[in-house]
């Protein structure tokens, strides 16, 4: 993972689009770009700097194992990272796990994985145009869809907005922990996990943080253990999903924009 981020972070540096935006901090950018990962030869984790792996699979869980967008659920995790998007009423409006819940999207997922995989409808959106005046924050990483091919489950996680310093570490290793949890509950084996990023940008305060990572060796990825017990998606606990042999450099420091 850290060879394909490393290269995204030097083009961006090197060649992206310098432009304000939203949230008054600007950007370097580049359009369309992808990672591919083969997830039978490596767990896509960032080892050139730590990664929060925990908290990272704990927002996944809140989204589609709990399919809540209660944000005090995940603080009482220890989880901070919504905080700053939190309403007055604890959520997020009906944004992330609202729409899972919503439409049993996991649910129809999986029946659909096991009863048709041949099918190409394999999709999961969070982008609900009914729904989008209601979000704290409308989805960034909002739709995933899938196919099974030869045995092996396939995924192309769609982003329409990347922050490479913090959010796309967080995002590309949540997305390769849920293909191994529905891989797992659909009897199949894990195959390509593919992640798209329509904008995908650097702040301008995570210029300096990520020119350090730039210079560090990366080291071999972990191994990923779930729990082989577990057949029944909604039976996933937190304890079912490890990281082995996670070597890393030291975490890096970014403020998030808002
Ligand atoms: N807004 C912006 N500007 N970037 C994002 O990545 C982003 N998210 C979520 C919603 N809006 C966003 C929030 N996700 C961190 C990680 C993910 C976030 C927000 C913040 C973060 O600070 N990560 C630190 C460690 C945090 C910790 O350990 O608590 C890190 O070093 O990775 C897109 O999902």
């Amino acid at each position: 993972a850290d060879k394909q981020y490393l290269e995204l972070v030097r083009d961006i540096l090197t060649y992206g689009y310098y432009d304000n935006n939203r949230t008054g901090i600007p950007t370097k950018k580049l359009f369309g770009k992808l990672f591919t990962f083969d997830l039978q030869n490596e767990f896509p984790i960032l080892t050139t700097k730590f990664v929060p792996f925990k908290t990272a699979v704990k927002e996944l869980f809140w989204i589609y194992v709990m399919q809540s967008n209660d944000v005090r659920g995940l603080q009482q995790m220890g989880v901070t990272v919504w905080d700053e998007w939190m309403r007055e009423d604890g959520s997020i409006g009906k944004a992330y796990g609202y729409q899972i819940a919503k439409y049993k999207q996991i649910d129809k997922l999986i029946d659909g994985l096991k009863n048709d995989p041949q099918s190409r409808r394999h999709i999961m959106t969070l982008w609900n145009l009914d729904d989008l005046d209601d979000m704290a924050l409308q989805p960034c990483a909002f739709q995933t869809i899938w196919d099974v091919s030869n045995g092996h489950l396939n995924c192309t996680l769609v982003q329409r907005s990347g922050d490479v310093g913090l959010g796309i570490p967080f995002n590309f290793t949540q997305y390769a922990v849920l293909v191994h949890m529905i891989a797992q509950v659909t009897n199949l084996k894990v195959g390509t996990l593919n992640h798209y990023m329509n904008n995908a940008h650097i702040y301008e305060n995570h210029i300096e943080p990520v020119k350090t990572q730039l210079n560090r060796e990366s080291y071999h990825a972990p191994d990923l253990w779930i729990n082989p017990d577990v057949k029944d998606f909604y039976d996933f606990t937190l304890n079912d999903i490890k990281l082995i042999n996670y070597k890393y450099h030291p975490k890096i420091d970014m403020v998030v924009a808002i």
